[in-house]
C-alpha cells in the first residue's frame, strides 16, 4: 500500500472554505437556539473562521452570503480578512428570501421579478471585484408545489436567458457555479434539481459556467461518487458543498453521517484530477451547527475532510488498476477498504506537530480559552443567524 510518507506533500496542497453563516445561530422551522459568543457581524464571523485555520492549516476562505453578510466596504472587508491570515472566496447569491420570488427569480413568468433576481447578481458580481472572490455561486429555490402550476419547460428557457445576463457580467477571471438540490422549498418541481439539469444550463453558458455539488443534495441512496466522476470527465466539476445528511438536508458536519461516502468521493475527486495545484475545483462546506459549538464543529469539518483525503490519496492505484483490468473483483475492493480502514489520525498528528501545528486541533482549540473569551466579550447586539 501507499505510505503516508509519500502522500504528505499532496495534504499540504488541501485547502477548504468555510462557510460565514457556519459560525452564526441555525435551527430547523422548530427552533433556532441562540449560542454565548455567537458573532453579531461579518467581522466576528471572519475572526472565528481564522481560529479554525490557525489550528488546523486547512481553511484560508470564508465565502460570503449576500445580503447576509453586506458591508458598507468590501475592499475593508477584504483587509480585515487578510490581516487574519484569511481570504474571502465564494460568494453565495440569495433569491430565496423576498417577497417577490414567492412564485421564482430567474424562472419568474414577470420580467420584471427576473431583471430584479438578475441584478442582485449584478450586485454579487461587483462584490466580487472589491473582495477578489473568483467563484459566484447560484443555488436557486425556484419550483413549484403541484402538477399545473408552472411550466415547467418554459421556465427552464427563462432560467436559460437569466444565466446567460448574469454570465456576460462576469469578470474574465471570474467563475459562475450553479448548484442542484432535488427538493426543497419546492415540492413537486424545483427548477434545478439535479446534476444533469445543471450541467445543460452551465455548458450553454461556456467555460466559465461550471456545476457545484453539495453533498446533502442528492435523494437517499444515490452514488454521489459517480456523478464526481462524470463532472470531472466532463471539465464541469466546479466546487463541491461539503456536509452530510441522515435524511434530507441536513447540512451536519461532512463525514458525520457516512464517512465511507466521503472517502469513496474524494477518491473519486483525486482519481479524476479533482485535487491538486493543477485542479480548479474549490472544496467549501455549506453546514449548519444547530446544537454543537460552531468552531468546533467546523474544525472537526475540515479534519474529517482531511482524514479522509489522505485514506483516499493511499490507495494503491497501480495495484487497483492491475486488480480491476484481470477480473480480480474482491482483490480490488480490498485495495480500496484496506486504504478506507487505515486509521490515519495518528500519522496525521504527528505530521501537524512537524509542521507547526496542534497535533490535536479540536483539543487545542478547547484549551485555548477563545471560547469562553467570545461568550464574556460578546454582549448585547443581535446575533447573526442563518438568514441575516
Ligand atoms: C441550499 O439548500 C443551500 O445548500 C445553498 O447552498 C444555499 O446558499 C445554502 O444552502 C444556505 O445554507
Ligand atoms: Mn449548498
Amino acid at each position: 500500500m501507499t505510505t503516508f510518507g509519500s502522500i504528505t506533500a499532496q495534504l499540504t496542497e488541501q485547502a477548504i472554505e468555510l462557510p460565514s453563516w457556519a459560525f452564526g445561530n441555525s435551527g430547523t422551522r422548530f427552533k433556532v437556539f441562540s449560542t454565548p459568543g455567537t458573532p453579531r457581524t461579518i467581522q466576528e464571523k471572519i475572526a472565528d473562521a481564522a481560529q479554525v485555520h490557525d489550528y488546523t492549516g486547512l481553511a484560508p476562505k470564508v465565502a460570503l452570503h449576500i445580503p447576509w453578510d453586506k458591508v458598507d466596504d468590501y475592499s475593508a472587508l477584504r483587509d480585515f480578512a487578510g490581516e487574519r491570515g484569511l481570504a474571502l472566496g465564494t460568494v453565495n447569491s440569495n433569491t430565496f428570501q423576498d417577497d417577490a420570488y414567492k412564485f421564482g427569480s430567474l424562472t419568474h413568468t414577470d420580467a420584471a421579478v427576473r431583471q430584479k433576481a438578475i441584478d442582485h447578481h449584478f450586485e454579487c458580481i461587483e462584490i466580487m471585484h472589491a473582495t477578489g472572490s473568483a467563484d459566484l455561486k447560484i443555488w436557486l429555490a425556484d419550483g413549484t408545489n403541484y402538477p399545473g402550476q408552472g411550466d415547467i419547460r418554459g421556465r427552464q428557457d427563462r432560467l436559460a436567458d437569466s444565466l446567460g445576463a448574469i454570465y456576460t457580467r462576469l469578470g474574465e477571471n471570474q467563475r459562475l457555479v450553479l448548484e442542484y438540490k432535488f427538493f426543497e422549498p419546492a415540492f413537486y418541481h424545483t427548477d434545478v434539481p439535479d446534476w444533469g439539469t445543471s450541467y445543460a444550463q452551465v455548458a450553454a453558458l461556456g467555460d466559465r459556467a461550471l456545476v457545484c455539488l453539495d453533498t446533502g443534495h442528492h435523494a437517499p441512496g444515490t452514488n454521489i461518487e459517480f456523478i464526481v466522476a462524470q463532472l470531472l470527465r466532463l471539465g464541469k466539476l466546479g466546487s463541491f458543498d461539503f456536509n452530510s445528511r441522515f435524511y434530507a438536508d441536513d447540512d451536519l458536519i461532512v463525514g458525520a453521517a457516512d464517512p465511507f461516502q466521503l472517502f469513496r468521493i474524494l477518491y473519486e475527486v483525486i482519481r479524476g484530477g479533482g485535487f491538486g495545484p493543477d485542479s480548479t475545483v474549490a472544496f467549501m462546506l455549506d453546514q449548519c451547527h444547530n446544537v454543537e459549538d460552531k468552531i468546533p464543529g467546523q474544525i472537526r469539518s475540515v479534519l474529517n475532510v482531511q482524514e479522509m483525503t489522505a485514506r483516499a490519496l493511499l490507495v494503491d492505484r497501480e495495484a487497483l488498476t492491475a486488480a480491476q483490468e484481470s477480473g480480480d473483483v474482491l482483490g480490488a475492493n480490498g485495495l480500496l477498504m484496506d486504504a478506507f480502514y487505515t486509521d490515519v489520525r495518528p500519522a496525521l498528528a504527528a505530521w501537524r506537530e512537524s509542521r507547526g501545528l496542534a497535533a490535536d486541533p479540536m483539543a487545542a482549540y478547547a484549551a485555548s480559552g477563545y471560547q469562553q473569551q467570545i461568550a464574556a466579550d460578546r454582549v448585547g447586539g443581535t446575533q447573526a443567524g442563518w438568514g441575516a
